[in-house]
């Protein structure tokens, strides 16, 4: 990637004065820039934050690509297929976390999923980012349960090639979670679940799930600032406020890890806090390690 030397130091700067911590920032900051650039993260963006922080998450991403990083995006868009499937009269129905996956909700779902990528895309660009939406290609899937769960896509591979491509170019690359079987049927997939696939396939130094909650919430409602899986997954999954999507994503997360190199954590924020989280010991947000 070509780099333009006096705007990378600038946004050092500015990265150095908004953490107030500039020997942590500094380190963390030559830890990163030493990781192969396609492996740097790759970072869940939901629905809910694509809908309510847009501008947010764009600058978030937008710094740390001025940064010389480029972390691999993939993005949902559950609350916006919900919306839109209410406005055009459709059923809403979803099995363990997964949304059950008619023609008619296929036909509801893929314009809006093509919209989403564009509106995370153009957001990026406002912001001087060079961004390529990738809505195909990525996940070869087949369908995972038909009867129960319709047009809703397993994964079978995973295709790098258009990600490697767009980093190749200077792009950020914006992967939705839509998959496709080899004869070209395509399929609806749970964007944690395609995270998952993606991390595996690609390997890369941190996983970072941008949410509206930034971080995984206890009973109270608060942000859980770290959890050991090895020590705290069973007495989470125990409880009954960990509900149905926090439990899948929790599961996704720990079965994402147990595949990794044991130095891979998780990261669980908002758009806000991500460079903190990023960039300093304490964090801002939940730190999942195996
Ligand atoms: C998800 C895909 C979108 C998604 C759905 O239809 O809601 C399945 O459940 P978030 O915003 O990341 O939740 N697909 C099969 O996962 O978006």
């Amino acid at each position: 990637m070509e780099t333009d030397m006096p705007e990378v130091r600038r946004t050092v700067i500015e990265l150095l004065g908004q953490l107030g911590s500039s020997r942590e920032a500094r380190q963390y900051l030559k830890q990163f820039s030493r990781i192969e650039e396609s492996r740097f993260a790759v970072v869940k963006v939901g629905g809910a934050v694509m809908r309510d922080h847009l501008d947010e998450m764009a600058a978030a991403l937008a710094f740390l690509h001025r940064l010389g990083l480029t972390p691999i995006v993939l993005h949902g868009a559950g609350p916006q297929l919900d919306e839109a499937m209410e406005a055009a009269g459709v059923p809403i129905e979803k099995r363990d976390g997964l949304r059950v996956t008619t023609e008619d909700v296929m036909a509801v779902a893929r314009p809006v999923i093509y919209r989403a990528n564009a509106a995370l895309v153009d957001a990026l660009e406002a912001r001087g980012v060079r961004a390529r939406g990738i809505l195909h290609g990525v996940f070869e899937a087949q369908l995972a349960d038909r009867e129960r769960l319709g047009l809703v896509g397993e994964i079978q591979r995973v295709e790098l090639e258009p990600v490697q491509t767009a980093i190749a170019s200077g792009s950020l690359p914006v992967v939705a979670c839509l998959g496709e079987s080899p004869a070209g049927q395509v399929m609806n997939i749970n964007a944690d679940i395609a995270a998952r696939e993606l991390v595996w396939a690609v390997e890369p130094h941190k996983v970072i799930f941008l949410t509206g909650t930034g971080g995984l919430l206890d009973y109270s409602g608060r942000v859980i600032s770290a959890i050991s899986l090895r020590t705290d997954y069973d007495h989470l999954l125990a409880q009954d406020w960990v509900h149905s999507g926090m439990r899948l994503k929790l599961q996704q997360i720990k079965e994402m890890l147990d595949r990794l190199p044991p130095e891979t954590s998780v990261s669980i924020t908002s758009a806000e806090n991500l460079t903190r989280e990023l960039f300093t010991h304490t964090g801002a947000g939940t730190l999942i390690r195996r």
